[in-house]
């Protein structure tokens, strides 16, 4: 690069990435044929509109790329055009989440998603969203003792609020979700069953998650995290969905026109080229392989960890995720209680004591969590990132003890962990 005050900045970077342990769950290391498409020049052609409809001219190309995208999204999740429409023009997850409200929800309405503090997102309706303004939000929580989904009491809620959607998916929820039920629910009360599945796309795809494909009206999800693509949205819309359909709605062209012109102005192509890549990947065989160690890695870790005694919210993980009640995992640690002068430490400095040691989470809620969000009791990790690097099952069992060493002997052990790295290194 000739800029080389920000080409050193992305070497800075590669280096960082290159020698941490990567534990964020929504965090991926995408191929260099995704990095290409990024940085290709899509990123110079304005093509507002959709294929064969566009404002622009010199469209041929993108019009190829958005088609071919949208076939290869079908595909990775085995669904048929004349079942599910897809828009890949979301620039991410959130405005894809608005477009979908935008779509099937009359402003002033309500929406129903889980709580943001118990494993939810902003856009799910958590009160500083534009999504709690536009709309009325009536959040459902998680069972206190179980820490877990009650659908008996998100039923009853939806039955007293009667919202027009429903969202099932989430951020910090490490159990899988039973689409049956929530169907159920949206049936008995009128509801659209949404799904945002951006954290387990990647594990859909390859055949570890329950599919939502059965019982959703419509489906979004972020290109990253466990899908392993760029940062970017997709859009899938039920043809047969019968609350639609009922409602004389053409779910597909309502999706479309609040994405553009609605929400959006120009899709990024070269996002949209990423998005193809990332959906061939997603449908070759390795790519089921590397979803099933995914899991397999999060079971080994999470098990590891609760051996040292840490806590896990839900009592452990099913999918890519988990969640750890630091401030109850630690209290009992002597050390840990004479340097902190209370019981415990709190997520954020487990966060950054980690960090130190060049382990990278991040801090999080739990649920009835009575900490703050910015320094809550829990931290959040995941095998997404670490699985695409190669590690198995062994590298889990040392990442938990060399974390169980920094939390609860307050050990350096930022020499292993530059060791381990290098054992596993990037493309990049
Ligand atoms: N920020 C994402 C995550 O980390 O889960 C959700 O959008």
């Amino acid at each position: 690069m000739k800029d080389k005050e920000i080409e050193n900045l992305i070497k800075a970077e590669i280096k960082r990435q290159n020698e941490t342990i990567n534990l964020i769950p929504s965090e991926n290391f995408a191929s260099l044929d995704v990095h290409k498409a990024l940085g290709s020049v899509f990123n110079n052609k304005y093509c507002e509109g959709y294929p064969k409809a566009r404002y622009y001219g010199g469209n041929e190309f993108v019009d190829e790329l958005e088609i071919l995208t949208k076939e290869r999204s079908l595909k990775a999740f085995g669904l048929k055009e004349e079942d599910w429409g897809v828009n890949v023009q979301p620039y991410s997850g959130s405005p894809a989440n608005l477009a979908i409200y935008v779509a099937l929800v009359p402003l002033g309405e309500k929406i129903m998603g889980l709580q943001l503090d118990m494993g939810g997102h902003l856009t799910h309706g958590h009160k500083v969203s534009f999504t709690a303004k536009a709309w009325v939000s009536t959040p459902y929580t998680l069972n206190k003792e179980t820490e877990e989904l009650d659908y008996d009491d998100i039923r009853r809620l939806a039955v007293e609020n009667k919202p027009k959607i429903i969202v099932a998916g989430y951020t910090a929820y490490p159990k899988i979700i039973d689409f049956e039920k929530f169907r159920k629910i949206c049936d008995e009360v009128g509801a659209y069953l949404m799904v945002d599945m951006s954290h387990f796309a990647g594990l859909v795809a390859g055949g570890v998650y329950p599919t939502p494909f059965k019982y959703a009206d419509v489906i979004m999800t972020t290109a990253h995290k466990t899908l392993r693509g760029p940062r970017a949205g997709v859009i899938f819309s039920n043809r047969k969905s019968e609350i639609a359909n009922r409602a004389g709605v053409d779910i597909v062209k309502a999706i479309d026109k609040a994405v553009f012109p609605g929400l959006q102005g120009g899709p990024h192509a070269n996002q949209i080229a990423a998005i193809g890549v990332v959906m061939e990947e997603a449908a070759r065989p390795e790519f089921k392989e590397y979803a099933k160690q995914i899991v397999l890695n999060a079971k080994t870790l999470a098990a590891e960890l609760k051996n040292f005694g840490f806590r896990l919210v839900a009592g452990g993980t099913e999918t890519h995720l988990i969640l750890v009640d630091v401030a109850s995992s630690t209290h009992s640690a002597s050390s840990l209680q004479a340097s902190s002068g209370r019981e415990g430490i709190s997520g954020a400095e487990a966060s950054d004591q980690l960090e130190k040691n060049g382990i990278i989470v991040n801090k999080n809620t739990i649920p009835y969590d009575a900490r703050k969000p910015m320094d809550p009791s829990g931290i959040r990790m995941g095998t997404p990132a670490l699985t695409t690097r190669g590690m198995k099952e062994g590298e889990m069992k040392l990442v938990a003890k060399l974390i169980a060493e920094v939390l609860l002997e307050k050990k350096d052990v930022s020499t292993e962990v530059r060791n381990l790295c290098a054992k596993f290194p990037l493309d990049y």
